[in-house]
């Protein structure tokens, strides 16, 4: 394994290790991204390779949602995967039955609590919400299941009100309780201090479930984590409810840098990643960390030449840690070093004048306004006016 301790700071600052678990949502929140739709074979597929990367548990989908979803949901438990299945449910027994129905472990009974939800969504009081999520979860227990309870936008409900009805789940046989960040609100910050206050009052283990409206999902998870929240939501590249939830392929990387956590097969995240876009549609952008293109390739030539002697110059983690490649880009930026690199790769054995020259060459060539192919390389090759020697097939 690679060493991270090169950063003194992850020494001095401590990294403690973590007693987590990986709840991947990508099928049920994932699938709530608009416009997302998951054929029943790509659910299994996605299901797969989510269990062979070694996630936790899966929610598999809202059973309620269609015949389809239900459908989907029972083949995934089918399936006989390692990880536990879980489903979404609102708080009813008809939506605890219909989990039941597909042979779930777990099923995540919620209601939301925040006085927002409540007045405009809900119409109900709290003590009504209260109530109505116990029976459910009171209900889920006594049919044998795991029953996270999860308090839909939690964190803009008032803190005394969120810790009493937590404190009630838990009487109520609740296995976990769920901090649903619904709309992204929370900082390092908050979430660490929200955890460890819920973990003065609350016995059971915590779910940190984050949204990127702040683009802080992936912080907030880490704190959670940190201030010792125990399951930890993710989807694959992050899809989900306007703009997404934490990614599963950026928090395995991370646990794995800062605390050391390797029970997760990384080599298959980029796979998976690749899926995910092709399944849903949404392509990850390039700059995406861990699994977007860019994310192993170097152009520089300062970079090049570095990466090109020891990868760790500009890699923080290698690509065949996550299952990527590495990519040298010719374009403006590259310089001699690289064009040797690439060159050689390509069969030619140049000298260092002529591949200055080449270089100079391949800098005029900006006004294509994207990176130089190997074709076109080759053609500018061809019209330096040089003798070469030509080992390529
Ligand atoms: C939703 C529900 C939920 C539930 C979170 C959880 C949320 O709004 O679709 O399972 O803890 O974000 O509040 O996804």
């Amino acid at each position: 394994m690679q060493d991270y301790s090169i950063n003194q700071f992850i020494e001095l600052a401590g990294t403690p290790p973590l007693d987590v678990e990986i709840c991947d949502v990508t099928l049920r929140d994932g699938e709530q991204m608009p416009g997302v739709v998951f054929r029943s074979e790509e659910k299994l597929d996605i299901a797969r390779s989510l269990d062979e990367i070694g996630v936790d548990i899966i929610e598999a989908g809202f059973p309620v949602v269609s015949k389809a979803e239900k459908a989907a949901v029972k083949e995934v438990c089918n399936l006989g995967l390692n990880a536990k299945i879980s489903a979404l449910s609102r708080s009813n027994r008809a939506d605890v039955d219909a989990a039941i129905d597909c042979g779930v472990d777990m099923v995540s009974v919620f209601i939301a609590t925040s006085d927002l939800h409540l007045r405009y969504k809900l119409h109900m009081s709290c003590e009504e919400a209260v109530s109505t999520a116990l029976d459910a979860v009171d209900y889920a227990k006594d049919h044998g299941l795991i029953v996270r309870f999860s308090a839909e936008d939690a964190t803009r409900t008032g803190f005394e009100t969120l810790l009493g009805i937590y404190r009630k789940a838990e009487e109520y046989r609740a296995d976990y309780i769920s901090v649903a960040d619904t709309v992204g609100i929370l900082n390092p910050r908050t979430t660490g201090y929200m955890i460890g206050e819920i973990r003065k009052w609350v016995k059971i283990p915590i779910c940190m479930h984050c949204h990127d409206d702040l683009g802080l999902a992936l912080a907030n998870t880490l704190a959670g984590a940190e201030a010792g929240a125990k399951q930890l939501h993710t989807t694959v590249n992050g899809i989900g409810e306007r703009s997404g939830n934490t990614p599963l392929e950026e928090l395995l990387v991370a646990l794995r840098v800062h605390h050391g956590v390797d029970r997760y097969d990384l080599s298959r995240l980029k796979g998976l990643s690749t899926m995910v876009c092709n399944y849903s549609g949404v392509p990850a952008s390039k700059n995406k960390a861990v699994v977007g293109a860019n994310a192993f390739a170097h152009e520089s030539g300062i970079h090049v030449a570095a990466v090109l002697e020891e990868p760790r110059t500009y890699e923080l983690y290698s690509p065949e840690m996550v299952g990527a490649d590495r990519m040298i880009i010719i374009g403006k930026h590259t310089g001699a070093k690289a064009l040797k690199y690439i060159t050689q790769r390509m069969g030619y054995d140049l000298e260092k004048k002529d591949l200055c020259q080449l270089a100079e060459k391949v800098k005029t060539c900006s006004e294509f306004k994207r990176p130089i192919s190997c074709d076109e390389l080759r053609k500018l090759i061809l019209d330096l006016d040089i003798e070469f020697v030509y080992n390529g097939p």
